[in-house]
C-alpha cells in the first residue's frame, strides 16, 4: 500500500502528477471524497471585500483592579464565507455572549493594552436551543489518545480501546482555549487535557463533563483570584506584562484541535503599549477600535489566512475517512493499529482570508500595516505580492513586505523581504508601501508554498507551488482611492524599531526529536501517528507520546537550549507554550549551522524544523508549571506530536 506521499513521488518521477488537492474536482473518484465536494474553481475570486475583524466589547473594567473582564463564549452560526449567492456555511465562533452580534469566525480582536489585565470567562455554549448538546461539524476520530469524554472519569484523556471499528464520536464538544504567544500561569495557558463540555441537558451520567486538570487548575485559580468557575466554563487571567505582539487565541482540546479551529475557533489578541512598542503614528494605522462607525477606512489589518473545502451545499469539508489520504480501505482499529478517520494531513482546497474566499481590500496609495497570521491546519505558506495572479511559478515580485515583527513583537531592525514563508501558527507584522503605486492598480497576494507537507526548498525547483488557479491566490489589493489624508508614518527603510534585548547564555542544552511511525503491523502503511521525543546517548531518536512521563522539566528561571532533531522527510512547525525563543541556528546533517533566516531575528513562538537537520533554539523558563510543546500541524497535534513538558518541581 502506498502512503499519498509515494503517490506524489512516483507521479513526478513518472511525469505524470498523481497528485490532486483533496477535494478539487478531480478528486471526484476518490475513495471518501464525495462527489458533493465544491469546485473551488466555480467560486469567483475577488468579488467581496476583505471582512476586518471588529474588536471583541469586554463586558467590565475595573478600573482600581486595572483588570478588563470578558465574557467570551463558543457558538455554532451560519456565516457567508463563499460570495453572497452561494451558499452559507455553518460554522464555530467566538464571541461576547453580552453582545449576540460579535460571534464570528475568525473572532473579534481582543485589543489588549501593556500592564492591564484581562480576564475571559470562556464558555462552552455548543448547545442547542432545547439546551441538548450540538454534535460536531466535523467528523471526530475517537480512536485517537483524545479528549475522550464518554470514557468517564476513568478514561478520559486516553486512547481508548475499540472490539469493532468506530464511526465518529457524535457526543458534546469538548472546548479549551489557548492563548497562542501569551506569558501566563498554568492554569490559564488552556492546557489540553483542561478541557470542558458545554453545560447541556442531555449529557449521559457515564460521561466525563471535564479533562483530568480542569478541577486542579480550577482550584489554584479559584483560590487565586476568589472567583467560581460555573460548569461549562473556565476563568483565564493573561497579565499582559510581555512585549507587544501579534498573538492569537484558539481551541486546544486534546485531539480534537484540528476540528474545532477547522470549524472556525480562532481570533487575533493584540497587544499594545509598553516599553516595546512605537508611539502612535510612527506606524500605519489606525486599527480597529470599540464604536468605529461601519465603512470606516483601517490601515492597520490582521489578516488570518487559512485553506477549507467546502461542499456544494456551503458546509465544511473536512474528510471523514483515512481513505481520503491514501486509499487505504482498512483494516482500520481495532484490526490495525491505523484509525479510521484521522488525516495525517489535510490540505484545503480555498484560500479564506478574515474567515471570507478570495477577498479583496481596496488601498489607498499608502502605506499599510498588516499582521498576517498563518492559521492553517497543515499548509506552509509562501506569500508574494504580484501583478497578475496566473504569472507561471515562481512569480515575480512587485512590491516588498516590510517585516517589522514576529511571534513575540518587533525585530531588532526591519527586514525588507520579497516573500513571506510562514508556517502554520507563525506571525508577520509587516508595512506594504502602495505609496508609489497608481490610483486603478490591482495587486494579488499569491501564494507559493506546496499543496502537500513542506520539506524545504525552493518553489518551482524543490518542489510544486500551489496551483496557480486556487490555493495559489489568497487576496487583491486594489488601489483604488486617492489618499484620504496625508501619511505621515516613517517609511519602514527609516523607521527605528523599540529596544530589543537579547536573551542571556543557555545553561542546559537539550535535544529533542521529531519522528513517523507508520503500522507496526501492516508493511507501507503509514504514518499510523507522528511522534515527539528525546534523543539518547548514541544520536538516535526516542519516541515519546502524550501518555509518557514528562522528560522536559527546566529548572525554573533557566535559559536552555533545545536541540530539535527532525528524522521526518517533512518540516514541522514546532511551538513551545509560555515562552518567546529566540532562533540560535540550523544546521543539516553533515552541514556547518547556519544562521537563523530573515525575519527570524526576533522573539518567536513557533519555528520550523526542517527535516534531517537539527534546529537550535533558546528560551528562558520563568513560569512554574506545567505546559506543552507541540507540532503546530494540527492533525500531528492531534495524534500524538505533542508532549506535556514542566517548568520547576513536580
Ligand atoms: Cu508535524
Amino acid at each position: 500500500m502506498a502512503t499519498r506521499r509515494q503517490f506524489i513521488k512516483a507521479g513526478l518521477v513518472g511525469g505524470t502528477c498523481l497528485f490532486i488537492p483533496a477535494g478539487s474536482a478531480s478528486a471526484r473518484a476518490w475513495p471518501g471524497i464525495p462527489s458533493r465536494v465544491l469546485d473551488p474553481t466555480h467560486v469567483d475570486k475577488y468579488v467581496t471585500e476583505l471582512a476586518v475583524p471588529p474588536v471583541m466589547p469586554w463586558a467590565e473594567r475595573d478600573e482600581a483592579g486595572r483588570v478588563d473582564h470578558y465574557t467570551i463564549g463558543v457558538r455554532q452560526l451560519r456565516q457567508q464565507i463563499l460570495p453572497a449567492g452561494m451558499p452559507a456555511t455553518t460554522v464555530w465562533g467566538y464571541g461576547s455572549t453580552r453582545h449576540p452580534g460579535s460571534f464570528s469566525y475568525p473572532a473579534c480582536t481582543v485589543e489588549a493594552t501593556f500592564g492591564r489585565a484581562i480576564r475571559v470567562t470562556w464558555v462552552n455554549e455548543l448547545i442547542d436551543r432545547h439546551g441538548n448538546h450540538l454534535p460536531h461539524l466535523l467528523p471526530v476520530d475517537p480512536t485517537l489518545h483524545w479528549a475522550n469524554p464518554q470514557g468517564g472519569i476513568s478514561r478520559r484523556d486516553t486512547r481508548p480501546a475499540f472490539t469493532s471499528t468506530p464511526g465518529p464520536y457524535t457526543g458534546p464538544v469538548p472546548i479549551v482555549t489557548h492563548l497562542h504567544g501569551g506569558h501566563n500561569t498554568q492554569e490559564s495557558d488552556g492546557y489540553p487535557e483542561a478541557w470542558y463540555l458545554p453545560r447541556a441537558s442531555d449529557i449521559a451520567g457515564g460521561y466525563a463533563r471535564t479533562g483530568s486538570f480542569y478541577e486542579q487548575f480550577r482550584n489554584i485559580f479559584e483560590n487565586q483570584f476568589d472567583v467560581t468557575w460555573a460548569p461549562g466554563t473556565a476563568i483565564f487571567q493573561y497579565a499582559n506584562q510581555e512585549r507587544a505582539a501579534t498573538s492569537w487565541f484558539h481551541d486546544h482540546a486534546l485531539g480534537v484541535t484540528r476540528l474545532n479551529v477547522y470549524a472556525g475557533l480562532a481570533g487575533f489578541y493584540l497587544l499594545r503599549g509598553g516599553p516595546a512598542d512605537l508611539p502612535d503614528g510612527v506606524l500605519p494605522g489606525p486599527a480597529p477600535k470599540l464604536g468605529d462607525p461601519p465603512g470606516k477606512h483601517y490601515y492597520e489589518i490582521p489578516v488570518v489566512i487559512q485553506d477549507r473545502s467546502f461542499s456544494t451545499d456551503g458546509s465544511l469539508f473536512y474528510p471523514a475517512s483515512r481513505a481520503s489520504f491514501d486509499h487505504f480501505t482498512g483494516p482500520y482499529i481495532p484490526g490495525s493499529d491505523i484509525s479510521p478517520i484521522w488525516n495525517p494531513e489535510f490540505f484545503g482546497n480555498t484560500m479564506v482570508t478574515n474567515g471570507r474566499t478570495w477577498p479583496a481590500l481596496s488601498v489607498e496609495p499608502r502605506r499599510y500595516r498588516l499582521r498576517f497570521l498563518n492559521g492553517c491546519n497543515a499548509r506552509f505558506l509562501i506569500l508574494k505580492i504580484v501583478t497578475d495572479p496566473m504569472a507561471p511559478r515562481p512569480a515575480d515580485p512587485v512590491l516588498p513586505f516590510w517585516q517589522i515583527g514576529s511571534e513575540g513583537g518587533f525585530l531588532p531592525a526591519p527586514v525588507q523581504r520579497d516573500q513571506l514563508l510562514t508556517a502554520p501558527a507563525e506571525r508577520a507584522d509587516v508595512v506594504v508601501d502602495f505609496t508609489s503605486i497608481p490610483v486603478g492598480t490591482d495587486l494579488y497576494l499569491i501564494n507559493e508554498g506546496p499543496d502537500e507537507p513542506f520539506r524545504g526548498g525552493r518553489a518551482g525547483t524543490d518542489f510544486r507551488p500551489a496551483a496557480p488557479g486556487t490555493t495559489g491566490q489568497v487576496m487583491k489589493f486594489t488601489v483604488a482611492r486617492p489618499l484620504a489624508t496625508p501619511d505621515r508614518t516613517v517609511p519602514p527603510a527609516h523607521l527605528t524599531l523599540p529596544p530589543f534585548e537579547p536573551l542571556g547564555p543557555a545553561s542546559h542544552t537539550r535535544q529533542v526529536s521529531l519522528q513517523e511511525q507508520n503500522s507496526a503491523v501492516l508493511r507501507g502503511v503509514g504514518p499510523r501517528v507522528v511522534m515527539l521525543g528525546t534523543v539518547d546517548r548514541h544520536g538516535n531518536p526516542t519516541p515519546m507520546g502524550w501518555g509518557d512521563p514528562i522528560t522536559e522539566n527546566p529548572a525554573l528561571g533557566a535559559t536552555e537550549i533545545w536541540e530539535i532533531h527532525n528524522s521526518t522527510t517533512d518540516a514541522h512547525p514546532i511551538h513551545i507554550h509560555e515562552v518567546q525563543f529566540q532562533v540560535v541556528d540550523r544546521q543539516s546533517t553533515g552541514h556547518r549551522a547556519r544562521p537563523p533566516e530573515p525575519g527570524e531575528s526576533g522573539f518567536k513562538d513557533t519555528v520550523i524544523a526542517y527535516p534531517h537537520a537539527i534546529t537550535r533554539v533558546k528560551a528562558t523558563f520563568d513560569r512554574a508549571g506545567q505546559y506543552v510543546w507541540h507540532c503546530h500541524m494540527l492533525e500531528h497535534e492531534d495524534n500524538e506530536m505533542m508532549r506535556p513538558y514542566r517548568v520547576g518541581p513536580r
